[in-house]
């Protein structure tokens, strides 16, 4: 099984490259499917069904879609393996900006559209810096020159990766991108496999469903603008600074999730609001089963 990520901001021609680069696969005989994760609604499954490409489409709704990308990936991949596919590509849409579903030893690709805007690259993040390979799209409707400057952004922010444009309507280039993932390695499991980039790391009150303003609603690892002067933080971990949240002060703010603020937070679960929440959460397990039960028939 050789697995895929492919991660772009929404519209951006994801599903467009995706299915000419599996028509180009399935020329040479190769079967996949596709595993579309995003957060409230997400209209691909009929663009991939009308190409008769076998689809799963995960919803975070109420939480972090890239965190939920990270808890479902190894059953996506036991999905596929069970269907015997030679591919899984997975398609999300990176929302934050912030996050990246990129894994090592995991072909990593980020697609961008020359629409977005020549300052997009650099407010992508590591979606787009970690990629292995950068598509860019909708080529066709901006001038060589503002194509030239939108490949130069981009290579500023990803040094190393490969470039290639991609028309995402008549699936010009797809056939090169087909040939690099032929390429990319087969993969047993995802156990014990490492995230390209941490995700982001914060735990307050409003993660856990809180909806009303104020101090005293500031619970957990939160962060406060300074108005007056340099970006301040609030709580001791990001005193220190987001570097830090990273590595040690992650930790940290792992064990306090587990202990002290854990609680208080746990305890506001018990609010209206929260419960819905949790039922939303409890739903979208049942949603998930269920859609994948029908889907199999
Ligand atoms: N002109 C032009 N349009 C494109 C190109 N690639 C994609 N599009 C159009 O852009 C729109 C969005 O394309 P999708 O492939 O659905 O984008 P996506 O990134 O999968 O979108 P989400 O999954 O909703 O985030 C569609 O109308 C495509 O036809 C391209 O290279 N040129
Ligand atoms: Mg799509």
């Amino acid at each position: 099984m050789r697995l895929v990520t492919v991660a772009g901001p929404p519209s951006s021609g994801k599903t467009s490259i995706i299915i000419k680069t599996i028509e180009e696969l399935r020329q040479k005989g190769f079967s996949i499917g596709v595993v579309k994760f995003d957060c409230l609604s997400a209209q691909d499954e009929d663009l991939y069904s009308a190409h008769n490409i076998p689809i799963k489409t995960g919803l975070s709704r109420g939480l972090c879609p890239d965190h939920f990308f990270v808890s479902n990936i190894e059953e996506a991949l036991r999905w596929a393996k069970e269907r015997s596919f030679d591919f899984l590509i997975t398609e999300s849409a990176g929302l934050c900006n912030r996050c990246s579903p990129h894994i090592k030893n995991v072909l990593a690709i980020c697609v961008i559209d020359n629409l977005s805007g020549v300052n997009t690259p650099k407010k992508i993040g590591p979606m787009l810096k970690l990629a292995d390979i950068v598509i860019i799209t909708k080529g066709d409707i901006v001038s060589q020159a503002e194509r030239e400057v939108f490949a130069y952004r981009v290579r500023q922010v990803n040094p190393r990766g490969m470039i290639i444009q991609i028309n995402g309507v008549t699936g010009q280039g797809s056939f090169y991108l087909a040939k690099l993932m032929e390429k990319t390695s087969i993969i047993e499991t995802l156990q014990g496999a490492t995230l390209r980039f941490t995700m982001p790391g914060a735990l307050c009150s409003y993660c856990l469903g809180e909806r009303k303003i104020g101090d005293d609603k500031q619970i957990g690892v939160s962060k406060l603008v300074n108005f007056r002067g340099e970006e301040q933080t609030k709580g001791e971990e990001q005193t220190k600074g987001e570097e830090q949240t990273k590595g040690k002060e992650q930790t940290k703010g792992e064990e306090q999730t587990k202990g002290e603020e854990q609680t208080k937070g746990e305890e506001q679960t018990k609010g209206k609001e929260q419960t819905k929440g949790e039922e939303q959460t409890k739903g979208e397990e049942q949603t998930k089963g269920e859609e994948q039960t029908a889907g199999e028939e």
